[in-house]
């Protein structure tokens, strides 16, 4: 394939050569892929996805990815996993790709993910000025508009890591995202977003650790699946899982929390490796197993959500 020679997955990639690696894919699938574009980033890079469907009408699931620009492991993986969907012979990947409608995202944070690769690796949030503040940037995962800015959920400090920005929505990516989420989510069953590091699967809710959603048993049952699938792997990672606000910290307006609410009832952020050993930072080597337990994860996670109704037709 064209792409095999630079893309292993034994390094990390910058947003060109995901950019040449997706073109070759869609080009090579293309009776199966369809590119959708999320929207432009403030800098105007064009927010790329890819739907891979084998038939159409299967219960959609979205993945969001690197919408922290510095946690490069989620976009290696989720190209690795889009390869898989796209190319694995083994029967039960080939169920997962062809029995779900699929719509990745492996970049949305284009920018920061830019300048993470350029000037700054540990740059984690936009790239759009401030009005009052010399300090760039908003945490894109405390823009969306659920529960925005509350209960010491995010900063209102443009100079903070998790500052939430001036509005809901101000950040060109996040209103693009969420009007894409918008668009389909009435065949969308389950929504991952991509993040690291931590080794956690985080259910909602992100405003307050006092309230949970209606099916959080459920929620707790599909992550305890995914961490049980892991953790059997010899290599695998040993994963927790809660709500963000219990086992976390107080956090607003993040994908899986907004997405919750407009009626994704399986709706996680999930935080790859490693446990806080290399953080950010973490080693090419890592990138593999990361993906593999991933996988693994994930058709466990799917498994469940079928045994529970959570995959039929909304
Ligand atoms: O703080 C975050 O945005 C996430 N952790 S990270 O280290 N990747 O930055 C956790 C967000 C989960 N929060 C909600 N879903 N509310
Ligand atoms: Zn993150």
């Amino acid at each position: 394939a064209r792409y095999s020679n630079t893309f292993g997955w034994k390094r990390y990639n910058t947003l060109a050569e995901i950019e040449t690696w997706l073109d070759g894919i869609l080009e090579k699938y293309s009776n199966v892929t369809e590119e959708f574009v999320v929207g432009t980033s403030y800098e105007g890079r064009t927010i790329r996805g890819i739907k891979i469907s084998y038939k159409e009408g299967n219960p959609g699931v979205i993945i969001e990815s690197n919408i922290h620009a510095n946690e490069w492991i989620t976009s290696a993986t989720a190209t690795w996993f889009i390869n898989e969907l796209l190319s694995s012979e083994n029967q039960v990947v080939r169920e997962l790709a062809e029995n779900h409608d699929w719509y990745i995202v492996p970049v949305l944070n284009v920018d920061g993910f830019v300048y993470s690769h350029e000037k700054n690796r540990m740059w984690r949030k936009t790239r759009q000025p401030s009005n009052f503040s010399s300090c760039i940037g908003v945490d894109p995962n405390r823009n969306y508009d659920s529960h925005w800015m509350q209960n010491d959920g995010a900063s209102d400090d443009p100079c903070s890591q998790v500052y939430g920005g001036p509005h809901a929505y101000s950040e060109p990516e996040i209103k693009a995202m969420s009007e894409f989420i918008f668009s389909i989510k009435d065949k969308v069953n389950v929504l991952l977003a991509f993040h690291s590091y931590g080794q956690v699967l985080l259910s909602p809710y992100g405003h307050t650790a006092e309230e949970f959603p209606e099916n959080y048993e459920d929620l707790m049952q599909v992550a305890k699946a995914y961490a049980d699938a892991v953790g059997t792997l010899s290599y695998g990672s040993v994963f927790q899982y809660g709500s963000v606000a219990s086992v976390l910290y107080q956090a607003t307006g993040a994908t899986n929390d907004w997405a919750y609410e407009q009626g994704i009832l399986i709706s996680y952020t999930i935080e790859f490796r490693d446990s806080g050993n290399f953080g950010f930072v973490l080693p090419p080597a890592f990138i593999l197993p990361n993906c593999e337990e991933t996988l693994t994860g994930i058709i466990a996670l799917l498994g469940e959500c079928q045994k529970l109704g959570y995959l039929d037709a909304k």
